[in-house]
């Protein structure tokens, strides 16, 4: 994802949005199998890499996580956030794949 240079003090409210992130979207996270979702930022060039963790082996959370784009929460939150962050039409962060390059299990 990417933050908006033009948003003054950008990164600080982006932060703080995140730390007060709503109770009713931490839920839905949380239900589509999520436990453990950080979001990091490249200061130089304000992108930001996201990494969440999920539960295997539960197909009602795999539905719930496929669907959480669709989720009136997710869309109210993205319209909340697209200030500060560039969007695609209908207001869903920009994100792109990050290729492996390592990994040692
Ligand atoms: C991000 C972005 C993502 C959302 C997280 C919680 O800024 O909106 O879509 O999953 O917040």
């Amino acid at each position: 994802m990417q933050l908006r240079a033009d948003f003054p003090g950008v990164v600080a409210e982006y932060r703080k949005r995140h730390d007060e992130i709503w109770p009713e979207l931490a839920q839905a996270l949380r239900e589509a199998g999520i436990f453990d979702y950080s979001i990091f930022l490249d200061e130089a060039t304000l992108a930001l890499f996201a990494v969440l963790k999920r539960r295997p082996g539960d197909a009602a959370a795999d539905a719930r996580f496929a669907a959480l784009d669709t989720l009136p929460v997710m869309r109210r939150w993205w319209d909340h956030m697209a200030p500060l962050m560039r969007v695609e039409p209908g207001n869903k962060p920009l994100q792109w794949p990050l290729p492996s390059m390592f990994h040692l299990p």
